[in-house]
């Protein structure tokens, strides 16, 4: 048993990456800038199609495609050692394929990177967070199986570009997201709201996209640039609200849906889709009137393919549940609700942060990563993100508060014996939360929107930030003496 004072001395080991993570369309702005192309959420909120809570955008953002080096010196400000960052595919390639490469992109990336090795950070880059460009969202986007050759041709810019600096890469943010919120429903671009068929489509053209640019950067580019490449997941803790063998079984049913579908593929002995949920969704298809199940299959070829394609597991942590059984009769038919049916549950207790889904789960992060570390065994892990939400304002103790809790259970997880290697807070900045608008905000820094030049400050987690990373143990007392940030 850990009492909190010996938990207090426990430090993170020497090598142990600390960082922070973006995301292009939330901060660059410079949506038309310099040759850009469109994009699916510049196309579906100018054209109306997205929901946006304050009817806002990201046209500028934290505008960092022109704030880069303040970006930058915050970070040194904070000591991080990586950050993690995505390009914008539509202002690499406008049309989305490799015809036309749009050299003031590839010039604002060299900028960008060069910056960061000049101060010996750490550049960890993501080729899609979400920003698919319009052009080959006309052509189906993720519901076209050529999807993974569009990707294949941009990686190959991507890696030929940047990978003599770049040695950690990530080809997804959140494959879940993209398909389930994207294709399955109406909350992210392209609001496609095809539920329970588009989205199913979308999880296996996304993870043989994964496969190929795995594998073109493993055929062409490993050898010589020596880096590293993996995919990052949205994993929430959920565990079942009783002991009962129908809760499990729920849990475990929708574990696949919700995970088990992205990761199986990559990650498991056998490939392909989790089983009891392919004998799910096949079953209720034809009771349905389908002609063939609404999950499409993996050939033996396929799952071949896939199969062991990511040198490491990028988590994505925020928060958890209890799940329990319920019939489902109340979901949307078909969706992944009705063919995995569970009801959430989340003590009174648990503190909330300023968005609806986020709720602080005690020991939360250990227990996502104990899980993925007993089914996937061996895999290097990273939190890629990590973070609460608060309204505006400097002074953010309960965000203080869920980050030391977040670390103490990182330093669980790695005590554990998981293989962890890195964590990086979500965010930098304030940024563009997506259908949220610029109404929750997630920055150890915080960004004056209506001041033109974005102003970025720093709140009191920022400082809290600076002091880990500095003593690497979790100071529950520390309070930053002034509120002057410097360049140690
Ligand atoms: C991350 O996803 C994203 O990678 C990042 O871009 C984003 O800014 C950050 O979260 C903060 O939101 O509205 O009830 O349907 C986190 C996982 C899963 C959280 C989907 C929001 C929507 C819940 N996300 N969820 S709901």
């Amino acid at each position: 048993i850990c009492t909190s004072a010996s938990h207090q001395r426990r430090k993170f080991p020497e090598d142990f990456l600390f960082g922070v993570s973006t995301a292009a369309y939330q901060i660059e702005g410079a949506w038309n800038e310099d040759g850009k192309g469109e994009n699916i959420w510049d196309y579906g909120i100018h054209n109306g199609v997205g929901n946006i809570v304050d009817m806002s955008n990201g046209d500028v953002a934290a505008d960092s495609y022109h704030n880069y080096a303040r970006d930058i010196e915050m970070m040194r400000e904070l000591g991080i050692d990586v950050y993690r960052f995505s390009l914008s595919w539509s202002r690499l390639l406008p049309s989305g394929f490799a015809d036309n490469i749009n050299e003031a992109g590839i010039a604002y990336y060299n900028r960008l990177i060069d910056e960061l090795l000049k101060y010996n950070i750490t550049p960890m880059v993501t080729l899609y967070h979400w920003d698919l460009p319009q052009k080959l969202q006309e052509l189906g986007g993720f519901a076209n199986p050529l999807l993974g050759n569009w990707f294949e041709d941009y990686a190959r810019v991507v890696f030929r570009s940047f990978g003599d600096r770049v040695k950690l890469w990530i080809t997804f943010n959140e494959p879940r997201e993209i398909c389930l919120d994207g294709y399955g429903s109406d909350n992210k671009a392209p609001f496609l709201n095809a539920a329970g068929i588009a989205d199913y489509i979308c999880a296996k053209h996304l993870v043989i996209a994964h496969a190929k640019a795995y594998r073109l950067y493993v055929n062409e580019f490993k050898s010589t640039q020596k880096g590293k490449c993996g995919i990052t997941f949205g994993v929430s803790s959920i565990l079942p609200l009783t002991d009962s063998e129908e809760d499990r079984l729920a849990v475990e049913l929708r574990r696949q849906g919700d995970l088990g579908i992205y990761t199986n593929p990559i990650f498991s002995k056998e490939g392909g889709f989790p089983k009891e949920f392919a004998e799910r969704v096949a079953m209720k298809s034809s009771e349905q009137g389908y002609q063939r199940s609404r999950l499409p299959e993996f050939s033996d070829k396929e799952k071949e393919f896939v199969r062991g394609t990511s040198d490491f597991f990028g988590v994505n942590h925020y928060g958890g549940s209890f799940l329990s059984a319920t019939d489902g009769i109340d979901d949307r038919v078909p969706s992944l609700n009705n063919d995995a049916p569970v009801a959430y549950h989340t003590p009174d207790d648990w503190p909330k942060s300023v968005s609806s889904w986020l709720m602080q789960m005690p020991n939360s992060l250990n227990i996502t990563l104990a899980r993925l570390h007993a089914d996937y065994n061996n895999i290097e892990f990273y939190v890629t993100e990590n973070g609460w939400s608060t309204y505006k304002g400097l002074n953010d103790d309960d965000r203080v508060r869920y980050f030391r809790a977040a670390w103490e259970s990182a330093l669980d997880a790695i005590e554990h014996g998981v293989n962890l290697k890195g964590y990086m807070a979500w965010s930098l900045m304030d940024n563009f939360e997506w259908a949220q608008g610029y109404s929750e905000r997630f920055g150890l820094y915080e960004v004056d929107f209506e001041d033109p030049a974005r102003t970025r400050t720093p709140r009191k987690s920022a400082f809290i930030y600076k002091n880990l990373l500095k003593t690497r143990y979790v100071d529950h007392d520390y309070e930053p003496e002034n509120y002057i940030m410097s360049i140690d």
